[in-house]
């Protein structure tokens, strides 16, 4: 039995449901509000299940991961008919360089908590936040667009002609990049991708307009 941990909007938990679809993989799906005031995921009950109180949370059977670049590396070893990274060692090198600039380097500054300390204790207002939010997402979206525009690895995706690791990190950023009105016209070519990946079902059913925990209104 598998089940995710996750929120609509949390796009490491995105990460996750692309994967687990473009798998064909099934699973419940365990909403953990995130929202200030709620903040489910600091509750006693959540962290006896994940000490780091955030999502997403994956159970497997025995198997228990937080972190989503290792569930997303788990699922790909472990469920390998439909695989995300590609074959040698050079390529998968290629494609987690991608995926890495994204989750370590534009996501982490962006989180929520970090969002909520730059407001409660360094003076942040809605609009110096959202400022930030921007642009660490230009400053890697701009590095991000050099590399993917000029690589030979390039095709319809990140990694040639296939929805692949990159992608699965590329989309959520991109979704985030969309609702903080981010000007991304200036990185035509993850634009197009993003494009090709939402025209796909497990990008669609993966959405966060599409989850059970998504508001009605
Ligand atoms: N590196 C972690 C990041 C997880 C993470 O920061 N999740 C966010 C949502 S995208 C979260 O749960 N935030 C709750 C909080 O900051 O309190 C991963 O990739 O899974």
């Amino acid at each position: 039995m598998r089940t995710l941990f996750g929120y609509f909007r949390s796009s490491a938990a995105y990460r996750v449901r692309i994967a687990l679809a473009l798998k064909g993989l099934e699973y419940k799906y365990e909403a953990v509000n995130l929202v200030p005031g709620v903040s489910e995921q600091k509750s006693d009950a959540y962290r006896r299940l994940n000490p780091q109180g955030r999502v997403p949370y994956f159970v497997d059977g025995e198997v228990k991961l937080s972190q989503s670049p290792a569930i997303l590396e788990y699922l790909d070893e472990v469920y390998p008919a439909t695989k995300l990274l590609p074959e040698g060692a050079v390529d998968r090198a290629y494609v987690r360089q991608l995926s890495s600039l994204i989750a370590c380097d534009i996501h982490p500054l962006n989180n929520l908590s970090v969002l909520q300390k730059l407001k409660a204790e360094f003076g942040a207002d809605d609009a110096a936040t959202k400022k930030w939010y921007g642009d660490w997402i230009v400053e890697g979206f701009t590095a991000l667009e050099k590399i993917v525009s000029a690589s030979p690895h390039t095709g319809k995706f990140c990694f040639g002609d296939k929805p692949g690791m990159a992608d699965i990190y590329l989309a959520p950023q991109m979704w985030n990049a969309r609702r903080f009105d981010v000007d991304t016209s200036t990185f035509p070519t993850l634009v197009r991708i993003d494009a090709a990946c939402n025209k796909l079902e497990p990008f669609i059913a993966a959405a966060p307009e599409n989850q059970p925990d998504t508001p009605k209104s």
